[in-house]
C-alpha cells in the first residue's frame, strides 16, 4: 500500500489519470433539499434503488474541508505509527482487512463510535493526544451537522410515505443513545492497476446493516451500486454533494418498500479517494420490525421482530458480501 509520507492535501491529488471508468450511471436521482416538494422523488428513489444523491444540503464547504484534511494528515502518518491505532476491533485504524471474517480490500480507515452525539475518544486512542485536537473539533461539528441532514432526510422520507409522526424515522437516529459510526475511508491509488485494464476491490460489495448512511467523498471514482436487476453501474463522484444509502434497518420497518442498496467500492489506478461516512443506527435494544402503519391490507410482515444488538451480534460474525436479513426473514 502506497504510503503517504507528508501530510499534505497535495499528496493525494495526484494529476488527472488517464483513464476513468467507461460511463457512469445517468439516471441517479437527485433529490435537491431546498425544492419544497422533494419528497415525492425521494421515495420514489428510495423504492428503485435505495440511493440517490442530495444537493442544496446546507453543510459548509469549509467543515467538510476541515474534516477531510484532518484525515488526510491522519492516513500521511507512517504505517508503524497508525498501527498503534489499530487493528480496528471493531473502532480504531484499519488496513486491508474489513471486519473480523477475512475480509479484504485496498484501502486503510478508521472506524469511530459516536456516543451520545460526539465522536468517542475510546473509539481510537490518538483523538486522547494534545495534537489531535483540530481533528476532534471536525469530527464533533462533522457529526452534528451529519445527525441534522440524516434526520431531516429521514423526515422527507416518512412525509412521501405520508406517515406520522413524521419523526418516526429520524427520532432512531436522534436518540441519545442511537448507535450510529463515523467511517473515513482512504483508497490509496492501486500501482497494480496502472497502465492495465483490470480491477481490484478497495472495499467489497455489502448492505449497510444501519437505516441510513450519508457518505462524502472526494472526486475520485470507485463507488459503484447494484441496480434492481443485479447491474453493477458506476456512479460519478461529486464532491459538494452528498449521496444517502437506505440500509438494512429501514428496508425492515418499510417491509421491504425501500431496498437496502448492494453497493462497493473499486481501487484506482491513479487516483487517491477519500470518503467519509456516517451511519445512522439505532439505540442498542431498539426493536426492529415492519411498522404496521406501512403495511397495507392484507399485507404480510416480511420479518420478525429483533432488536439492534441481536442484528448486530449476527453482522459481526458475517462475511460482507452476506444477506444479514435473511436470518429474520417469516
Ligand atoms: C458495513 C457498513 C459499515 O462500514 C460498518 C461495517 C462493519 C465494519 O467494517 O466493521 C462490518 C460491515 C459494515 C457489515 C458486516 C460486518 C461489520 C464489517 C463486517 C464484515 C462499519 C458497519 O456498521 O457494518
Amino acid at each position: 500500500m502506497a504510503v503517504l509520507t507528508k501530510p499534505s492535501l497535495e499528496q493525494v491529488s495526484l494529476p488527472t489519470p488517464p483513464h476513468r471508468p467507461r460511463s457512469y450511471f445517468s439516471g441517479l436521482p437527485v433529490v435537491d433539499l431546498s425544492v419544497t416538494d422533494s419528497d415525492a422523488l425521494l421515495v420514489n428513489a428510495c423504492e428503485e434503488f435505495g440511493f440517490f444523491k442530495v444537493t442544496n444540503h446546507g453543510v459548509p464547504k469549509e467543515l467538510i474541508a476541515r474534516l477531510e484534511e484532518e484525515a488526510i494528515k491522519f492516513f500521511s502518518l507512517s504505517q508503524m505509527e497508525k498501527e498503534r491505532y489499530g487493528p480496528a476491533n471493531p473502532f480504531g485504524y484499519g488496513s486491508r482487512t474489513i471486519g473480523g471474517n477475512g475480509d479484504v480490500g485496498w484501502l486503510e480507515y478508521l472506524l469511530l463510535e459516536i456516543n451520545s452525539e460526539s465522536i468517542s475518544h475510546s473509539s481510537l486512542d490518538f483523538l486522547k493526544e494534545p495534537r489531535a485536537r483540530s481533528f476532534c473539533s471536525a469530527l464533533n461539528e462533522y457529526v452534528e451537522s451529519m445527525r441534522k441532514l440524516a434526520s431531516e432526510v429521514l423526515e422527507l422520507m416518512a412525509k412521501g410515505l405520508r406517515i406520522e409522526p413524521r419523526n418516526i424515522f429520524s427520532k432512531v437516529v436522534m436518540d441519545e443513545e442511537s448507535d450510529s459510526v463515523l467511517r473515513l475511508n482512504h483508497y490509496p491509488p492501486c500501482p497494480l492497476l496502472q497502465g492495465l485494464n483490470g480491477s481490484m476491490t478497495g472495499l467489497g460489495e455489502h448492505t449497510d446493516p444501519q437505516l441510513i448512511s450519508v457518505l462524502r467523498s472526494n472526486n475520485t471514482s470507485g463507488l459503484e451500486i447494484s441496480l434492481r436487476d443485479g447491474t453493477w453501474v458506476s456512479v460519478l463522484p461529486d464532491a459538494e454533494s452528498f449521496f444517502i444509502n437506505v440500509g438494512d434497518s429501514l428496508q425492515v420497518l418499510t417491509n421491504g418498500r425501500f431496498r437496502s442498496v448492494k453497493h462497493r467500492v473499486a481501487a484506482n489506478g491513479y487516483e487517491s479517494r477519500v470518503s467519509m461516512v456516517y451511519f445512522g443506527g439505532p439505540p442498542s435494544g431498539e426493536r426492529l420490525a415492519p411498522l404496521p402503519l406501512l403495511l397495507g391490507e392484507g399485507e404480510q410482515s416480511m420479518y420478525r421482530e429483533f432488536t439492534w444488538c441481536e442484528y448486530k451480534r449476527c453482522a459481526y460474525k458475517s462475511r460482507l458480501s452476506d444477506n444479514r436479513l435473511q436470518q429474520f426473514e417469516m
